[in-house]
């Protein structure tokens, strides 16, 4: 495939590491089932207390409707795990992995409307325009997006005010017409064309799902106060991981049902989309999405054992079944 998108360092292509890393991921007593539920579970404790109701109710009903739905929370997650893994702490990232969370969120309200994908169902449940009418959903997402940076600047303690500005910028940067919205115009503009390139599909998710994993990944070691050297490494895990993950997704609305999913399955083929799987087919999209998972996960080896959370969230990207 062309991912000449992404900066590729030296250790990408020392392919006989792999079965190293391998190893040392199997040997570890490490359950990653279990890590999940417990960051997810602390997760959901910061976002039930980010958002309060109160006058004008309706709004902040609207806005905790869709952030409390549920969800992986794998955004925020992979925040958490790579301030620790740059010799961070949670407390120290839990605004930024909240804020992720309410950007993540209000962009699916905004992907859900008919102005867009025009979607019924979002996390088991009926989406936020459905529940609250368009009018409402559009200025629930706009609350969350706004909101986002407010809480990182009122509630992130022990962190350098230069550190916290470079989070926010390349917060702005990962949702702007350089990142979500840049990926979401050129998926708008390319339906219904069956010419599209497997390079402007790469555009279309580096941007639209890409952009927001990086900066979840990113920000976490910028809150640390990591070197440039890591953040290098970190943002191309966090683009390898993000296309993987891309790739999986469309894997997953051929092959997974709607109730797995919390969202209509088989919406890209009814829509004619072009995919990963309508241009490769489904084995090939598979193993595509696997090399990157590989290429990510030997960017990390320089970070030995510590690096073990994150990698095994790179190998959930390929397993996941929604
Ligand atoms: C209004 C500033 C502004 C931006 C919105 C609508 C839009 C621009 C962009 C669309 C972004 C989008 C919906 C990308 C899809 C990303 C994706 C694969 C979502 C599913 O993520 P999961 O599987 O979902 O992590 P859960 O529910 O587990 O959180």
């Amino acid at each position: 495939m062309n991912t000449q998108v992404f900066e590729r360092s030296p250790q990408n292509s020392q392919l006989d590491q792999h079965g190293e890393f391998e190893h040392q991921i199997n040997e570890a007593t490490f359950d990653l089932k279990t890590y999940l539920s417990e960051r997810r579970a602390q997760v959901e404790v910061a976002l039930d207390q980010s958002i309060t109701v109160v006058y004008p109710e309706k709004i902040y009903e609207a806005m905790r409707y869709s952030l409390l739905a549920g969800g992986k929370r794998l955004r925020p997650i992979l925040c958490l795990a790579s301030c620790e893994l740059t010799g961070g702490t949670v407390e120290m990232a839990m605004p930024t992995a909240c804020a992720l969370e309410m950007i993540h969120t209000m962009s699916l309200i905004h992907d859900d409307l008919p102005a867009m994908d025009n979607d019924d169902y979002r996390r088991g449940r009926l989406t936020n325009h459905k529940v609250y009418g368009e009018d409402i959903a559009i200025l629930a997402g706009d609350g969350l997006l706004a909101y986002a940076f407010e809480f990182i600047v009122e509630k992130t303690k022990q962190v350098q005010a230069e550190h916290l500005l470079q989070v926010v910028a390349k917060l702005g940067h990962a949702v702007a017409a350089t990142g979500l919205v840049g990926g979401q115009v050129l998926d708008l503009q390319s339906e219904g064309q069956d010419n599209i390139d497997v390079e402007t599909l790469n555009f279309i998710h580096t941007h639209k799902t890409g952009a927001l994993l990086e900066a979840s990944v990113v920000c976490g070691a910028l809150l640390a106060g990591a070197n440039n050297e890591v953040l290098h490494r970190f943002s191309r895990y966090a683009c390898n991981i993000g296309l993987a993950f891309q790739i999986i997704d469309d894997v997953l609305d051929v092959t997974a049902t709607s109730e797995e999913l919390g969202k209509t399955a088989g919406k890209d083929q009814k829509a004619h989309k072009v995919t990963y799987p309508s241009v490769w087919g489904i084995e090939k999209s598979r193993h595509q999405a696997k090399e990157l998972v590989e290429e990510a996960k030997a960017e990390l080896a320089p970070f030995g054992e510590k690096s073990i959370p994150l990698m095994a969230i790179a190998d959930f990207i390929t397993t996941r079944t929604h």
